[in-house]
C-alpha cells in the first residue's frame, strides 16, 4: 500500500493546524472529523451501485414530498449515527427529516448545530452520475440544551463551517471554516482525505452558465430576458457567446464552478405556487454560498445576498444565484431593472 507523503497535509492535520493557528476550536475540529468520516462510508455505500443492493426509491417520501432513494435514506442514517455520540453536537437537521433531532439523552450535547442534505442530486444515482452530501455548521444559541427547529434559523452568515462531499471518479471534500475554500480529495487505499487545492478562487468573469432551461416558460420575465441575452450570444447585447452545463446535480455544478468559473442558477418559477423555486435555503443555498463567497465568488436569491437571509423555516426555499462574481451581479441587475 503506498504510504503518505511526509508533505502530504490530510484533513486532520489541515485541522489541527487551523485550531493551532486560533482559526477553529477543538470540538469543530472534530465535528468537521467526524462529518468527514460519514461522507467516506457514503462514499463506499455509492460507489458500489448496484452490487450494494442500494439503488432505485426507498419507498417513502421527505417532509417536501419528494420520493426517497435507498441512498438518501441510508445516507442520512450514516451521518445522524457518527454524530449522536461524539458530545460536539447539540442537534442535528436534515432535508430528509421533518423537524431537527437534539443529541439523544444519552450522550453529551455540544455547542454546534449540523445541517445537511445527505445525499444531493439523488435523482442522479440511478444513472451513475455523480452526486454528493451537502452541510453547514451553526453554533447552538447560548443556554439553550435542549435545541428546537427555531434555533436553527439562522442567517447563513452565521455558519462557522460549510462544505461538501462529491461522489464522483474521485471523492472530494470541499470546506470553508470562515478563511478560505479548500479541496481534499479522498485517498482511497489510506481512507484518508489529502488536501489538493488550497484558497479555490473563482474567475470573476465566465463564459458559462448552469441552468434547467426547460423551466423558461415558468420564469419570472427578468430572468426570461437575462437567460435570452446569454443565449443570443456574441450577436446579442451581451456581445460574448456562452456555454451551457447543466449536470442537475447542484454539488457537481457547484463544483465544476469553483474549479473554472461559471454561474449557477435555480432561478423562482410558478411551477408550484408557493414554493420560492426547488433548492432549499439551509440545506443547499446557505453552505454553498459561504463555499463560493469564500472562494470570491458571490451568491444571490437575484435580489440579495443569500448570506443575508433570515430563514423562516427550517424547509424553506430560495432561488439561487452563484459563482462567477461579475456575472451574478449582472444577473441581479437585470432582476432590478424589472422591478
Ligand atoms: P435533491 O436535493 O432532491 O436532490 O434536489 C436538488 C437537485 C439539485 O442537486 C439540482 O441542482 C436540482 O435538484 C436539479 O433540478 P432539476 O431536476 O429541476 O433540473
Ligand atoms: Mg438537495
Amino acid at each position: 500500500m503506498p504510504q503518505l507523503h511526509a508533505q502530504t497535509v490530510s484533513l486532520s492535520r489541515y485541522l489541527i493546524e487551523e485550531q493551532r493557528a486560533g482559526r477553529i476550536d477543538a470540538e469543530l475540529r472534530q465535528l468537521i472529523a467526524v462529518v468527514a468520516r460519514a461522507c467516506t462510508s457514503i462514499a463506499i455505500a455509492v460507489g458500489k451501485g448496484a452490487l450494494g443492493g442500494v439503488l432505485g426509491d426507498a419507498g417513502t417520501g421527505n417532509v417536501q414530498g419528494e420520493a426517497q432513494k435507498k441512498l438518501d435514506v441510508l445516507s442520512n442514517d450514516i451521518l445522524l449515527e457518527a454524530n449522536a455520540w461524539g458530545g460536539h453536537l447539540a442537534a442535528c437537521a436534515s432535508e430528509e427529516m421533518d423537524h431537527s433531532q437534539p443529541i439523544p439523552d444519552a450522550y453529551p450535547r455540544g455547542g454546534f448545530l449540523l445541517l445537511f442534505d445527505p445525499l444531493d442530486g439523488s435523482s442522479n444515482i440511478d444513472v451513475n452520475v455523480s452526486v454528493g452530501t451537502i452541510f453547514s455548521v451553526l453554533r447552538c444559541p447560548e443556554g439553550v440544551t435542549r435545541p428546537g427547529d427555531e434555533h436553527f434559523l439562522q442567517a447563513g452568515r452565521q455558519q462557522v463551517a460549510a462544505g461538501y462531499c462529491i461522489y464522483g471518479p474521485s471523492t472530494m471534500l470541499v470546506l470553508s471554516t470562515g478563511h478560505g475554500t479548500h479541496a481534499f480529495t479522498l485517498d482511497r487505499e489510506q481512507g484518508v482525505f489529502v488536501l489538493t487545492q488550497r484558497g479555490m478562487c473563482i474567475p470573476g468573469q465566465t463564459r458559462e452558465f448552469a441552468i434547467n432551461v426547460s423551466n423558461r416558460r415558468h420564469w419570472e420575465p427578468a430572468m426570461q430576458a437575462y437567460v435570452d441575452d446569454l443565449m443570443a450570444g456574441s450577436e446579442g447585447p451581451r456581445g460574448k457567446d456562452f456555454n451551457m452545463r447543466w449536470i442537475a446535480s447542484m454539488v457537481a455544478d457547484v463544483h465544476r464552478i469553483l474549479t473554472r468559473g461559471g454561474i449557477f442558477i435555480y432561478p423562482w418559477d410558478n411551477k408550484d405556487p408557493g414554493k420560492a423555486g426547488k433548492l432549499r435555503l439551509m440545506y443547499e443555498a446557505s453552505p454553498m454560498g459561504m463555499l463560493v463567497e469564500q472562494a470570491g465568488g458571490a451568491a444571490s436569491t437575484g435580489r440579495e445576498a443569500i448570506l443575508e437571509l433570515q430563514p423562516q423555516h427550517l424547509h424553506q426555499r430560495v432561488p439561487v444565484f452563484l459563482g462567477s462574481r461579475q456575472e451574478v451581479e449582472e444577473a441581479v441587475a437585470y432582476h432590478h431593472r424589472h422591478d
